[in-house]
């Protein structure tokens, strides 16, 4: 009776720390955090465009004004083979029902390129992580706003905002990021050709404790309360592009705000696919436009994690059943022999 409520604090654990792997480890030359500065006005390994206002404490792409764009790209290409990126963001401004137009986590082949795919060139080669907050849609939508979504590009698509090119997308998900009191942020993770988005705090008890938590390690309670919006597999990219983020107002405006970015570099000793050069292919994706088909279920990954640990705990208590009736065995056999030899 004991067992029941201690495997569960076990497998809660287990859950928690299944998301920490102390290996992986930031990229300095591709991220971004307090304080910004270096010498004078530039920013190491990061570059700006148009609106772009760099603070003590945020780096604002666009403020809440009309028909502003402004974008940050990092000057360093990134050969990073798989890797998480993590946003922290905030997007607010006075608009109560009527704001936007949103921004755009790129990787990108090309950077510093101003343009109509919110602050970016269209027909761009590479990953664009879409955070839409205004429905350019007049027809009915089959999501709301604001939208998170993802686009691959080989060069050759263009974005359409009329239908907030949900034609093009990979997949995507609801999301409320906008006018939030506490902290918003975003992470993409780009693992053995899987793209996986997910975005933090989610709504439940583990954010409240995860944010007490939060005073004594950052990473650790980002870790725990990431909310998945979707994974696709068969995702293609090349090493060697470069990240960026963009922003965009148009007659709607909010203030677009980047507090930090962190790359992580994924450590995956077993990948094999690892060796394979990946500088000279196109960005692919195998799937398209079929957001609810390619979305995996968080709920499943957790269910699994939880079999796996139920399996290990029958395997454990295999194993000291083995162990105690081989004792058992041990010791009668003993008796046994000593009765032969008295
Ligand atoms: C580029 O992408 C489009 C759309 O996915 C595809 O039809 C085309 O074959 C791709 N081109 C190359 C050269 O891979
Ligand atoms: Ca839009």
């Amino acid at each position: 009776m004991n067992v029941i409520p201690c495997w569960i604090l076990i497998s809660v654990l287990e859950l928690v720390s299944a998301e920490w792997n102390t290996k992986d480890y930031m990229k300095r030359e591709h991220s971004l955090i307090r304080p910004y500065q270096g010498s004078g006005m530039t920013i190491p390994y990061w570059d700006f465009t148009g609106s772009t206002m760099v603070t003590n404490n945020y780096i604002r792409l666009t403020p809440d004004l009309q028909s502003k764009q402004g974008a940050i790209w990092n000057s360093v290409p990134c050969h990073v083979r798989n890797w998480e990126l993590q946003v922290h963001f905030k997007v607010h401004g006075k608009g109560k029902d009527l704001f936007g137009d949103g921004f755009v986590i790129w990787y990108a082949r090309e950077r510093m390129k101003t343009g109509p795919v919110f602050g970016n060139q269209d027909y761009f080669q590479g990953l664009a992580i879409i955070l839409d907050t205004y429905s350019n849609h007049n027809g009915p939508h089959n999501h709301q706003h604001p939208y998170i979504s993802a686009m691959v590009n080989n060069g050759s698509l263009h974005y359409d905002h009329d239908r907030d090119g949900t034609h093009t997308q990979i997949a995507g998900c609801e999301a409320n990021f906008r006018n939030l009191e506490h902290d918003t942020h975003i992470g993409v993770r780009y693992e053995r050709d899987t793209l996986t988005v997910r975005s933090y705090p989610e709504a439940s008890w583990l954010t409240s404790w995860s944010a007490s938590i939060s005073a004594i390690s950052t990473d650790f309670s980002n870790k725990a309360a990431w909310k998945e919006c979707f994974s696709v597999k068969d995702i293609k990219l090349p090493t060697g592009y470069y990240i960026g983020i963009s922003a965009t107002t148009g007659d709607l405006s909010d203030n677009h705000d980047i507090l930090s970015i962190r790359l992580f570099e994924l450590d995956l000793p077993d990948d094999p696919r690892d060796q394979e050069d990946r500088s000279n292919i196109l960005p692919s994706a195998a799937y398209f436009d079929a957001p609810r088909e390619h979305v995996d279920d968080p709920k499943q990954s957790a269910f699994s994690r939880i079999m796996f640990f139920f399996l290990m705990l029958i395997a454990a208590l295999a194993l000291i059943a083995c162990v105690v009736i081989g004792i058992m065995w041990y010791q009668k056999h003993q008796e046994n022999s000593r009765k032969r030899f008295y």
